[in-house]
Formats: C-alpha cells, structure tokens, sequence
C-alpha cells in the first residue's frame, strides 16, 4: 500500500511535469538545415506512395484508420464496430447485419488491437483482425477491398481487450476477458466474486478464406486478463496472457488490485488444447454470440446467432497452463522475434520483467513451483526470469522489436520511449514523446521478421502539437528513425480516436492486390439491376422496392411515380460503372439514415418512408463529373388512399 502511493505520487508529480512541458517542444522544434533534412526523409512528393502502410486503431471511434508512412497522410477509414455515414456502413440494409450481436443491434464500439495476419511468422497482406472491447467482438478486415468482412461476437466475455493477436500461420486469433465475470452469466451477489467469477480466453480458428469459428474457450480463474501475444519460432504453439487483479478485488480497484507484488503471464500451449478438443475433449454448454459475414458477391452480410461454445476446463489438460508471477500489475505482453523472450510491463513499475521460454520449459520440466492458484502451477519467479531492464522510465507500458537484437517499450507517465538491448537488458537510448505515450508500432514488430525502419508512437495527450481546436483535440502519433543508433524523432501527426496499437507492413505486400473495381458480372445482389433495361418498381402491399442504376451522369429511373404515404420504399442502387475509383452517392430528402455511397459494380440498399405528400428530389452526393450536378431524380409521393399507378421512366421511357 504504502509503495503504491509512493508510485502513485511519483507518477502524479511526472503528470505535472509533463503538463507544464512546453518548452520542451520548444527546442524540438530544431530549425534550419537539419529541419530540411529531417523533412526531406518524411517528404512523399505529389503521386509517390508511402512506403508503409500503417493501420492505426480507432479506439473509441470503433474503426480502423490507414495511414501512409512515412508522410503520416491519413489514406482511409475503415468502419468496423461502428456505423459510418460517409458511405452507410451500418445504416445500408446490406451492411446493417454486421452490427448484429446478441444484445441486439450495436451501432458503436470501441476498438483496440489490430494486428496482420500471418504466414510463417511473417505478415502476409491478406487481412486484418482488431478488437472490440466493449461489446465483445472480433472483426477481420480485407486487405484486397479494405473493407470489413466478418464480425463474431465472443460469449461469456467481458471487456474484450487481451485481444485479437495471431498466430504464427494465423491458426488461430485469440481474444481474452478483461473483467472476470459469471461464466456463464446469472445473477449473483458482486462480493461473491473471488473465486467464482471466471476469465474465459477464446481460441478462434482461422480457415484459408479467412472465416473465424470460435474453437474453444479456456475456461481460467476469475483474474483480469489484460494482453497477449503468441510464441514464435520455438515458443511456437504457446500463447501469452498478462494478468492483473490476481486479488479478484471487485470495488475500488486502483487500490485493491494493487495489493499482490506481482500478478501472473500466463502461459497457454494451445497446441496440447487443440489436440485435447480435437480428441474430443471439452464441453459444450450454451451460449449466444453473433456471427456475421460480408459477401462479396451478394454485396450483403448475413447474421447468424450461434448458441453453443466448447468449454475446456484448464485443469483437465495436463501441462496446458501455467503462471509466471510478474511484478506490479502487467499491462503489455509483448514476444521477441525469435519467441524466446516474453516481455511484462508492470505499469506501476520501473523496471520490465523478462521470462525466457527455453528456462520455462525447464522449470515446467523440474517442477519448479510455487505452489498454485486454482490448481493452475504457479511457476518460481527466479526459474524463468531472463533478466530485468533496470530504471527504463516511469510506468512501461508496450514492447516492439525492431529484428537487430533491440526493443523499445513506451513509458506513461514519464512519456518516453526508450530503446534497449534483448540478452543485456541495458538501455541504450531514450527519447520523449509528447505527451504521454500509450502504444508503438514497429512494421512487422510482433512478428518474426520486423521491418525495423521507422517506429510510431501513438500518445494520450495532444496539447501544444497542433493548432488549438478548441477542448478536444485528436491524439497524437509521432514517427521515429530507428534505423541507426539514436531514435530521432521525424514527424507529428494527427490520429482519429484513440489509437490503441497499430500494425504496419510494406506496401508492397499489400497494394498489388489491391482491389479496384466488383465485376457486374460477379454481382448476386438479389435486387441488382444490371443494365438500365433491367430497372424497374415493385410493389408488395406498401413496400415498394426500386431496382435503380447509375453511371455518370445520371440515375434509371429518374422519375418516379405512384410512391404513396405510408409507403416503405427500399432504393436498391447499382453502380454500372466499371472504372477504379468511380463511386455514386445516393441521397434522398427525409430518409432518417445516411446516404449511399456505392462502389463500382456494387448493389446497396437504403430505405425511406415518405411522410408528405409532394415531389421530392434525390441527387448523387459524390462529385463524379462535370455533369455531378445534374445527376438527380424526383419522387413524386400522393395520398394514402390515392391510386396513381407505379411508373417510372428515364428520359420519358
Ligand atoms: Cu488496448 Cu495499452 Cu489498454 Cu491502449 S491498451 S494503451
Ligand atoms: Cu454520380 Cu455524382
């Protein structure tokens, strides 16, 4: 107790320091030619691509952002948990369904960790996976069309945050409890947590399309699993998890979940659970968690709710867990390129904690244990400790690893990040970051072959960096070459949300497969109109669904009649173009969503329930030519009980 508040007041009075630390930036600001040189290593001049991509979390956003680097320029965001009017994500009808969960329709969310999928330990290009942390959710994101494609829900979770790292062959994305809760939920007295809450972790198979199903769920003790990371190379087949709240505390955390000296990494061997399940083991007990998939072809997801999960009780599986006490409360869980070391950031901590895999195995094969924790081995602090990095800063928080023997780890509360050496644990450099730095991000930096070149910081707080925009302002990242010895800080750059870790990868693993059109010919949408002789209006009692194309500069059917109040109209819009990068809008005056924006070759849907007579416009919301402008059509709506037939007509036909 008495430590805590001792570290507590330390890491208040860096707070203060960091606050007033204006002149600092000051002399960052350094002038003249080295500025140019600086500039020029960050310049992309008008029609040259970046050499990485950057794919930054949205945190509170619920979305995934694109950056280029080393220019910072912001390429693209992605919408994932959280619907987005710039192109009707979540309010399309075809869309709607990816934000289906057994809650019911969520429309925000709060994601965290992207990371790239793999292949032999390398990013491979084809998708990303990020976190949600709120409603428990995982998604994957296409690296070929940038859009997302699936989203399952995980059961029995809550606060979704040791979350959605990869394997080395993507096997499996794995998603971990932060709040330990009922498993499975019912209603219980809160201070009848300890020991009976628990901390589900979930193993979700990957297919070769990319399809997630949920494999198993370890069922563990009720702690707060806070982030993961998977073994590579030998350390292949295990899975790392920080803990925190070892004291199953349920009131008043900051102080009660701060009484152990050390909490627990615990340490997974999927590959003996997976063998286990696929023998056989394990039990299936109910659940509910949404499943939902994009196609590509119908232009639509569909939901599935799922009502059962295969459970597996840690204790059954001899040798599949155990627990390295790591002190002060770790947050980050972070792998080394060869798989040897794992790294603990104890956050209310100076020093990092370094367990080494191959002095794990040994002491799991001597059993070397200190005792138990709900018949999970505990394993001796000193067996598997590889080293110590001794006074790195204030409150570590995240490790990367530029693939040259070195790592970097941020520190919150003195805002620094500070590069040191794997096997010597000795710091080698340390450079501020303004302010208040959470994650960073190495291209390629959790896996085996980082592309050591430029390292990101992503920071908390933003104050002096940019022009005032008014009380919030966005959060920051900064670029670094890390390519010699000292880091040195290249650029400032806003991000959008909160962003909460980034993946990045070269583009060249990415852009050749780059998308740049749907095919007509490929289109399943069940109401596409395929050429402007297929349009047409259908009425179903008072549903009218419209079958309308576009292609510049006009929409077919422009003109139509016999809408009646009352009325639910569903504009299924086709994009006739087959051009790169020629999208339509489509808006409609009195629709309670958002717009369209469909992409060439595409089908989406939006629906409108006219509540006045009249004759009421559309127009294309995107500048798609010169003649933009006139890309627009009329509605004319009558009367309830009116019979002014169906008719609709382009240019009179
Ligand atoms: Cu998702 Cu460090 Cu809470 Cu961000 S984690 S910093
Ligand atoms: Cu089509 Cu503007």
């Amino acid at each position: 107790m008495k430590k805590l508040s001792s570290i507590l007041s330390i890491a208040f009075l860096s707070l203060l320091m960091v606050s007033c630390g204006d002149d600092d930036t000051k002399t960052s600001k350094s002038g003249g030619a080295m500025a140019a040189n600086v500039a020029e290593r960050v310049y992309v001049a008008p029609g040259e691509h970046d050499e990485f991509y950057a794919f930054i979390s949205g945190g509170y956003s619920g979305n995934l952002t694109v950056y280029g680097l080393p220019s910072g320029r912001m390429l693209k965001e992605i919408p994932v948990f959280s619907q987005f009017p710039t192109s009707g994500y979540g309010y399309s009808e075809e869309t709607k369904p990816m934000l289906n969960t057994s809650f019911g329709f969520v429309p925000w969310g709060d994601s965290h960790h992207p990371d790239i999928s793999q292949t032999n330990g390398e990013t491979d290009g084809r998708w990303v996976f990020i976190n949600e942390n709120n409603t428990p959710r995982i998604a994957r994101i296409s690296l070929e069309t940038f859009e997302t494609e699936e989203i399952i829900e995980i059961p029995h979770s809550a606060g979704n945050h040791s979350s959605s790292f990869v394997t080395e062959n993507t096997e499996y994305v794995v998603a971990g409890t932060r709040f330990s809760v009922p498993y499975p939920q019912e209603d219980v007295a809160i201070e009848n947590m300890k020991g009976n809450f628990k901390g589900p972790l979930t193993f979700i198979a990957v297919d070769d399309e990319g399809h997630m199903k949920i494999d198993f769920q370890l069922k563990m003790p009720g702690f707060n699993y806070d982030l993961s990371h998977p073994g590579r190379g030998d350390s292949h087949g295990w899975f790392f998890f920080t803990t925190y709240n070892t004291e199953e505390a349920h009131t008043l955390q900051e102080v009660n979940a701060s009484q152990n000296d050390k909490d627990f990494i615990a340490a997974v061997n999927w590959k003996k659970i997976q063998e286990y399940v696929a023998n056989g083991g394990g039990e299936e007990i109910d659940a509910e968690y949404a499943h939902n998939v994009y196609d590509h072809e119908t232009h639509a997801a569909t939901s599935t709710m799922m009502k059962k999960v295969l459970t597996v009780d840690p204790r059954e599986v001899e040798g599949a867990v155990y627990f390295m006490p790591t002190p002060k409360s770790p947050h980050g869980c972070d792998v080394d390129p060869s798989g040897e070391y794992i790294v603990g950031n104890g956050k209310l901590s100076t020093d990092l904690t370094v367990h080494s895999f191959s002095k794990m195995l040994k002491a799991i094969e001597n059993k070397e244990f200190d005792g138990e924790a709900y018949g999970i081995p505990i394993l001796n602090f000193e067996s598997t400790l590889a080293g110590t990095v001794k006074e790195g800063g204030l409150g570590p928080l995240h490790t990367e690893f530029d693939g040259k023997g070195n790592a970097y780890t941020t520190f919150f509360i003195s805002s620094e990040v500070v590069k040191w050496k794997l096997g010597t644990w000795e710091v080698l450099d340390r450079q501020p970051s303004y302010y208040s730095v959470g994650h960073l991000m190495i291209p390629g930096g959790n896996s085996r072959n980082p592309e050591g070149k430029y390292l990101v910081s992503m920071n908390k707080i933003t104050k002096d960096r940019y022009l005032p925009t008014g009380p919030e302002l966005e959060h920051s990242a900064q670029l670094y070459d890390i390519s010699g010895d000292k880091m040195e800080l290249l650029l400032d750059f806003p991000t959008h949300g909160e962003p909460h870790y980034a993946a990045g990868i070269s583009a060249d693993k990415v852009k050749a497969n780059s998308r740049k059109i749907y095919r007509l010919d490929e289109n399943k949408h069940k109401y596409a109109a395929l050429t402007e002789g297929d349009t047409k209006m259908v009425r179903n009692g008072n549903e009218v669904h419209v079958y309308m194309t576009t292609v510049r500069s006009h929409f077919s059917p422009d003109n139509l009649e016999g809408i009646k109040v009352g009325d639910k109209v569903y504009f299924h819009v086709t994009n006739l173009e087959q051009d790169f990068d020629v999208p339509h809008g489509f808006a409609m005056i009195g629709a309670n969503t958002s717009e369209l924006l469909i992409m060439p070759g595409q089908t989406k849907t939006v629906t409108w329930e006219p509540k006045k007579e009249g004759v009421w416009p559309f127009y294309c919301t995107d500048f798609c030519s010169a003649l933009h402008q006139e890309m627009q059509g009329y509605v004319r709506v009558s009367g309830k009980n009116s019979n002014v037939p169906l008719k609709w007509t382009l240019d009179g036909e």
